[in-house]
């Protein structure tokens, strides 16, 4: 079910897995937890009433091991690793309305109700279990899974184990569940993951051994008919969904106000959740979750992570060295929600520089900068006869039922690449306006003011569709732009529109938002200046423009706000790239084009056939330092004629602060070689 598809005035009952206190939080945990918040701060925004769970799981064999390693009493273990979880979900500024622990009262209470009512209808029953135990993943297997003796999940040795045991009806509920799922395809996502589990139900479901002897394994909840067994841990920690609302004033009226549910996975407790927990809550006369979304599995330089094996990423080191809302951005933008990702620094460094520092932070840098110095006295005000641009408004527009759509669906990287996007969009307005030019003819004042309007309303919106995915950053800009809106109360629908700046606003200029970092993640301390020059001529002109011929930088505001960090352009697919032609092509001879300062018309070999192209190079290249040189051409770009010469392709060179830099090879090569 998808979530945009239920009516506005329906509960979203959200629930993050109650993890382990086996160990501290890795970032895997980090990942589920800022998910489920992302949407159920969009949810919010869009006016959804929403109610957002997430906790620990404090009993069975792992947690009772650690308990032992650490010669504790497995309370005193739980309570000293339960507040590493709560404290990082604060830390990360994550908005769930409850915090359950299976060792709380409400809980116990719940899960001894449930196995009650099981035990009486007689879908819970005493039999011999004789299985292949493994201690590692607290489960059974037959014969025939373990044929080398090894758990076929984690690979560790199983040992056999003879004991009389309680057991679930699982089995008498399969052909409803499948029948359920028959009915109902869109309740597990991705697609993929609903196959899994219908290729699992092909095989006859066997019933679930839910409890432990306390012989063996005494830390759990006490089977309220069998004193000396426990509840087995999935059992117990399943019930969490339901017995936090049955607790909760209202109990059941609560409960069924919000069931049923929206679960938010990690792909490796999906059958628990997809297979064992639906029978569960079909023998207590409830229905299946709404929908369960099973998301990738993040590695570390291609490796599983976990806690057991010890490369778990910390997210409070992360956190730490670069602020947890760069780390949620970087973890909903990078990779698809449902697919697998590799967590690397680079990638996060990468993210860091171009799509926060560069594109965002600059921006609200500039904007800010600009509308304090053009202001009079530092107060900038809105003109009386303010018309938005037309253009940006659309783009405004789109992303209202875009952004909240997609983030809805767990597409959480487009989400976020519709508003960097929008963020592109207002970077090219500021250069293509120029503000700075505008400031110096006092006739075009109040068309430097509209334009500032309009840029200073664009950044106020990009934070109200920020808002969800970094909540502290989306405040520092409204406090930046004097703007009111706070995180409470925060709608897509009020907030997220045109028009709702203060009229007259006094701004300081504001410290950067984000601070460009090294590729080992520590500071940048001297920001490296880059400048960016329009070229001569729009249009595809294969000429380069000579340094100083457009405006396109801020001369009258040296430092860090300048207009100077070149704004990322929209993200394209390999396939839109495959379509650029470039290609090595040898200088066979050059000549200055008559009446140009800045143009010089080549000759070069492109493999298959010779080309005229024309390039403004001439400030740093003559003719014949050209010749025999092997350069980079795109060579399917439209031909255009430049002063009367028609030009083949396109030369390509870096702009540097002298002049330009051709791209040429290391090696020697054959004109026409693929470019890959
Ligand atoms: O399974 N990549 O708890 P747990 C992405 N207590 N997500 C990851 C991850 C990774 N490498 N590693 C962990 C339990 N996760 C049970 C749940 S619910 C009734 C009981 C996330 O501490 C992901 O959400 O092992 C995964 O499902 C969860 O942590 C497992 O947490």
């Amino acid at each position: 079910m998808d979530l945009n598809e239920t009516s506005p005035r329906e509960w979203l009952y959200l629930t993050t897995p109650i993890y382990y206190v086996n160990d501290i939080p890795h970032i895997g945990h980090a990942y589920t937890t800022i998910a489920c918040d992302v949407v159920a701060r969009t949810a919010r925004m869009t006016g959804k009433p929403v109610f957002f769970l997430t906790g620990t799981d404090e009993h069975g064999q792992k947690v009772w091991q650690s308990a032992q390693k650490f010669n504790l009493s497995p309370k005193i273990y739980v309570d000293r690793i339960m507040p590493r979880f709560r404290d990082l979900w604060k830390s990360f500024r994550i908005s769930n309305d409850d915090f359950v622990r299976t060792t709380e009262d409400r809980h116990i209470l719940g899960v001894q109700d449930a196995l009650d009512r099981l035990w009486k209808k007689g879908d819970i029953y005493e039999g011999p279990y004789e299985g292949w135990y493994c201690m590692f993943d607290e489960r059974f297997w037959t014969q025939k899974d373990v044929p080398d003796g090894l758990c076929p999940d984690c690979k560790r040795p199983v040992e056999q184990v003879r004991e009389t045991n309680y057991f679930f009806r699982m089995s008498r509920y399969q052909d409803w569940l499948v029948n359920w799922y028959r009915e109902h395809p869109e309740s597990i996502r991705p697609e993929s993951r609903y196959n899994e589990i219908m290729g699992f139900l092909e095989k006859p479901l066997e019933d679930l051994c839910i409890s432990r002897p306390v012989s063996r394994m005494p830390w759990g909840i006490p089977i309220p008919f069998a004193k000396e067994y426990v509840t087995y841990v999935w059992f117990d920690a399943l019930l969490n969904y339901i017995t936090v609302p049955l607790s909760s004033p209202g109990g059941a009226e609560n409960l069924k106000r919000l069931w049923p549910a929206t679960h938010v996975i990690g792909k490796d407790i999906l059958t628990t959740h997809a297979v064992y927990w639906p029978t569960i809550l079909h023998a207590l006369d409830l229905e299946p979750p709404r929908l369960i979304f099973a998301h990738g599995w993040w590695t570390v330089n291609g490796e599983k992570m976990s806690k057991s094996r010890g490369n778990a990423v910390d997210p409070v080191v992360y956190a730490e060295r670069y602020g947890s809302d760069i780390l949620r951005y970087f973890l909903m933008r990078e990779g698809q929600f449902g697919q697998d990702a590799d967590f690397s620094d680079s990638a996060l460094v990468q993210r860091v520089n171009a799509d926060l520092a560069n594109d965002l932070g600059n921006l609200l840098s500039r904007v800010v900068a600009m509308a304090n110095r053009y202001g009079e006295a530092g107060v900038f005000r809105i003109p009386e006869d303010y018309t938005p641009s037309p253009e940006l408004l659309q783009a405004a527009r789109e992303m209202l039922p875009e952004v909240p759509r997609l983030a809805l669906r767990f597409e959480f990287h487009k989400a976020l690449g519709v508003l960097w996007n929008f963020i592109s969009l207002l970077n090219r307005y500021v250069d293509s306006r120029a503000p700075w030019v505008l400031a110096k003819d006092p006739g075009r004042k109040n068309e430097l003011d509209s334009v500032l309007s309009d840029l200073l309303e664009g950044v106020r919106i990009t934070a109200v569709y920020l808002a969800p995915f970094m909540p502290q950053t989306a405040i520092r800009i409204f406090e930046s732009l004097k703007s009111t809106e706070s995180l409470t109360g925060l709608s897509y629908q009020t907030d997220g529109v045109w028009g709702r700046l203060p009229k007259t606003l006094a701004l300081e200029p504001v410290s950067p938002l984000f601070e460009k970092r090294n590729p080992d993640g520590s500071v940048q301390k001297e920001p490296r200046p880059s400048r960016q020059e329009p070229p001569e001529k729009s249009g595809g002109t294969p000429v380069l423009a000579s340094p100083g011929d457009a405006p396109s930088t801020d001369p009258e505001n040296p430092g860090q706000v300048q207009p100077e960090a070149r704004p990322a352009k929209p993200e394209i697919d390999l396939e839109a790239f495959q379509k650029v032609e470039l290609t090595p092509a040898r200088v066979l001879a050059a000549e200055p084009v008559p009446k140009s300062k800045k143009l010089l018309k080549l000759t070069v070999d492109i493999g298959r056939e010779k080309r005229t192209v024309v390039a403004g190079i001439a400030g740093s290249y003559t003719p014949e330092e050209l010749v025999g040189k092997t350069i980079l051409v795109l060579a399917n770009l439209k031909p255009a004629k430049l002063m009367g010469v028609e030009s083949q392709g396109m030369v390509l060179a870096a702009q540097t602060e002298g002049g330009v830099s051709l791209i040429t090879f290391d090696r020697d090569l054959d004109p026409g070689s693929e470019i890959r």
